[in-house]
């Protein structure tokens, strides 16, 4: 059972605005307490889910807290869902969750280590668990990715369900981005088409890291993050192409700093609600004011296309998104 968190309600009610007679609450933004980076959202069931880093030093960063709400106003936080004791080769900067659901199980993908080169242990982990709240338990007892390859660093994966079924997963620091496809039991990866293991789909000089794909109009999106993390500058980009593979073209930015709201905006996921084709897209940020690497916190913004289906710059806000319950 979770911690209600009695700060986030405050949030949403002091956010609520008014339309005509009726109060609809907001989100308010943050939307998660204290320092929550890399937030992962997913839908499960009736449910949505938030599984973002704790935002704190490496060796202090052991453990995954998730939170899980009705309708994006109301939190519930999860502590400790995988824990570092769970993983045998995983010491500290336990990194970015990517988690889908797969024939009644979840599957939490994680980075683990920083790892700078290919003689240090770590890189990108899948823990199992029969509940989104876990306990998530080390599924391979060995990282799923634990090496370099086509120069990016093993974090920051995402992971993809193609309309064939086909699961994919896009991963990559240090400036590069692969693509690999998954075995279908998750604990291993097996070649693409063209017969390659690790295919470089770095979409342009300034990809950064903070991969993201999703499907629209048979078209595939590829977002990620620009910039450094520590800076103001950080960023979200995208492209559109016709195969998850690529060729890939930057489009440009769509989400950045604003001056009045905060600074250092990216490393997003989004939630597609189903009912009205809503998305939103749910970020970290840094408060105006602050300037600490790890003084980040995670936000939730409307993410809108024009009709040619290209993503239009978010605007940040504090007051964040009306309820949305799940139907
Ligand atoms: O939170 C740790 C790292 O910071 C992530 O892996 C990067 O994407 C950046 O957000």
């Amino acid at each position: 059972m979770g911690v209600r968190s009695t700060m986030m309600v405050a949030a949403a009610l002091a956010a609520a605005v008014s339309f005509g007679a009726v109060a609809a609450p907001m989100s308010g933004n943050p939307i998660l307490p204290g320092w929550y980076a890399d937030p992962e959202a997913a839908v499960f069931g009736k449910t949505y889910w938030i599984f973002p880093t704790s935002s704190r030093p490496y060796a202090e960063q052991t453990a995954f807290d998730a939170f899980s709400s009705p309708d994006l106003v109301q939190w519930t936080r999860h502590p400790g869902v995988l824990k570092i004791e769970a993983v045998s080769w995983a010491k500290e900067a336990l990194w970015a969750p990517s988690v889908v659901e797969k024939d009644g199980k979840y599957y939490f993908f994680f980075s683990a280590n920083d790892i700078k080169n290919d003689s240090e242990v770590g890189g990108i982990g899948v823990a199992v668990a029969d509940r989104p709240e876990g306990p998530y338990r080390d599924l391979l007892g060995k990282p799923l990715v634990g090496s370099f390859h086509n120069g990016a660093q093993p974090i920051d994966q995402f992971v993809f369900k193609d309309d064939d079924g086909t699961w994919y997963m896009l991963y990559g620091g240090w400036k590069h981005a692969n693509i690999v496809r998954l075995k279908d039991d998750f604990t291993g990866i097996e070649p693409l088409p063209d017969g390659t293991l690790y295919k470089e789909i770095t979409p342009a000089p300034e990809y950064v890291e903070g991969s993201l794909m999703f499907k629209r109009g048979g078209r595939y999106y590829y977002m990620w993050s620009e910039g450094g993390w520590g800076e103001p500058d950080y960023s979200v980009a995208y492209a559109i192409a016709d195969a998850p593979t690529g060729p890939f073209k930057r489009i440009g930015r769509i989400l950045q700093q604003d001056p009045a709201i905060a600074t250092s905006a990216g490393h997003h996921s989004l939630i597609h609600a189903p009912d009205d084709d809503s998305w939103y897209i749910v970020y970290h940020r840094r408060p105006l004011g602050k300037t600490g690497r790890n003084e980040r916190a995670t936000a939730i913004d409307r993410m809108e296309f024009d009709a040619q289906g290209h993503i239009l710059p978010v605007k940040m806000t504090h007051e964040g998104v009306p309820a949305h319950p799940l139907p």
